[in-house]
């Protein structure tokens, strides 16, 4: 696409780091010409080693990239470090996700949970740039003097508390739907999972809805409820906004109003893209876990989906259940979304685990 940014991406030489990495970038709108790899990028003044950031100052002018995106969460004074050697914008791994968000928001509650996740972002750096300027050691600061950061300190503490309200109020109405669904009775729900799992596309095909699936990260970003039939009778089921590793935690805090629907839920089905190498699938299995944690919900309100079972075997999706050590749970199953393979199942899963007290069998 003609609009897309070009950008050298500093990560891990992990081939799956780097390409959730080139992902992000991707759904960020950026397009990587350039992957830098080193082993520590963690380092004090650059992120990466000195020779390193020189290099990428040779790549920078070299491919004339508009941004270098830095894939982890570095300090102001290393972007600072880094832009002012290579003289050219640092997006972080934070920020790319932020962007992310901001171009797929598309309710209101969504746009006012990336603005607060932003003015958190920035005020975190905020608060080191004002004690640079401070210090005398970075000379102004967006071309402000001292005064004028101060200023601008305060000015993001306002408008985060701002929209603070405004999320509350959101929450609200989110939470008067809430109880009218618990007055009606139906047990909910929810998909959970990491992003590209395929909870949209499982949500689908068990409601019949059309929601836009994807191979990109975060395709969805709000929760979307249905109300589908199981033999025991209605439940609401829900798709929620898809995890990813590193996420910090208040971004977690930005969403959670969204996610709030796990703590209300009857019942999670955690999604996992079995077909995924079982490391990989382990490293998504603990991203999840920890941010399901965040909500309280007890395993034994989790039904663990093994999905995309049509890219392997069911062999092979119940091997990597035993590596992952979640063969001991009653309730996982293998699944495919896409053509349909053992929703009915499912399904009969869900109902066993709702409707009956008495212990079930998932397999
Ligand atoms: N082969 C195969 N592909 C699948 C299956 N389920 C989902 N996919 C594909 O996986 C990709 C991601 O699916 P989504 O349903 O958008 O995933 P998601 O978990 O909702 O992702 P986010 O909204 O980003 O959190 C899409 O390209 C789907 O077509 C499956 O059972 N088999
Ligand atoms: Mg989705």
């Amino acid at each position: 696409m003609a609009n897309f940014r070009k950008a050298i991406l500093i990560t891990y030489p992990i081939e799956q780091t780097i390409n959730e990495a080139k992902s992000l970038a991707d759904a960020a709108g950026y397009s990587v010409i350039k992957t830098v790899t080193q082993r520590q990028i963690t380092k004090s003044r650059f992120g990466i080693g000195r020779g390193k950031a020189e290099e990428v100052k040779e790549i920078v002018k070299e491919i004339k990239s508009d941004v270098i995106i830095f894939d982890e969460t570095i300090k102001p004074t290393q972007i600072y470090n880094l832009a002012s050697l290579c003289k050219v914008e640092i997006i972080d791994r934070e920020r790319l996700i932020l962007e992310i968000f901001e171009r797929r928001a598309s309710t209101a509650e969504s746009h006012i949970q990336i603005k607060l996740a932003q003015l958190r972002y920035d005020m975190a750096r905020a608060r080191e740039k004002v004690r640079l300027a401070r210090a005398g050691e970075q000379p102004g600061f967006y071309g402000l003097g001292k005064y004028e950061a101060d200023i601008y300190f305060l000015d993001i503490r306002r408008r985060a508390a701002m929209l603070k309200k405004r999320l509350e109020k959101e929450e609200t109405r989110r939470q008067l739907h809430r109880n009218q669904r618990v007055k009606v009775g139906l047990p909910t729900v929810s998909l959970a999972g990491y992003t590209s799992a395929g909870k949209t596309t499982l949500f689908n095909k068990m409601t019949g809805e059309t929601k836009v699936t994807g191979q990109g990260i975060f395709t969805t970003l709000s929760t979307f409820t249905r109300a589908i039939d199981l033999q025991g009778g209605k439940v609401l089921l829900n798709d929620t906004i898809g995890f990813i590793s590193k996420l910090p935690p208040y971004m977690i805090d930005a969403f959670k109003s969204t996610l709030d629907e796990l703590t209300y839920a009857s019942l999670a089905l955690l999604v996992l893209d079995i077909s995924e190498p079982v490391d990989e699938i382990k490293r998504k299995l603990e991203s999840s876990r920890d941010v399901i944690n965040e909500f309280e919900v007890p395993d034994t309100k989790i039904i663990y989906v093994l999905n995309k079972a049509d890219l392997t075997t069911v062999e092979d999706a119940f091997h990597k259940a035993d590596q992952l050590g979640i063969l001991d749970s009653k309730r996982l199953l293998a699944v495919s979304a896409k053509t349909g393979y053992n929703i009915d199942q499912l399904k009969n899963l869900m109902t066993s685990t709702l409707f009956e007290t008495k212990k079930v069998r998932g397999k």
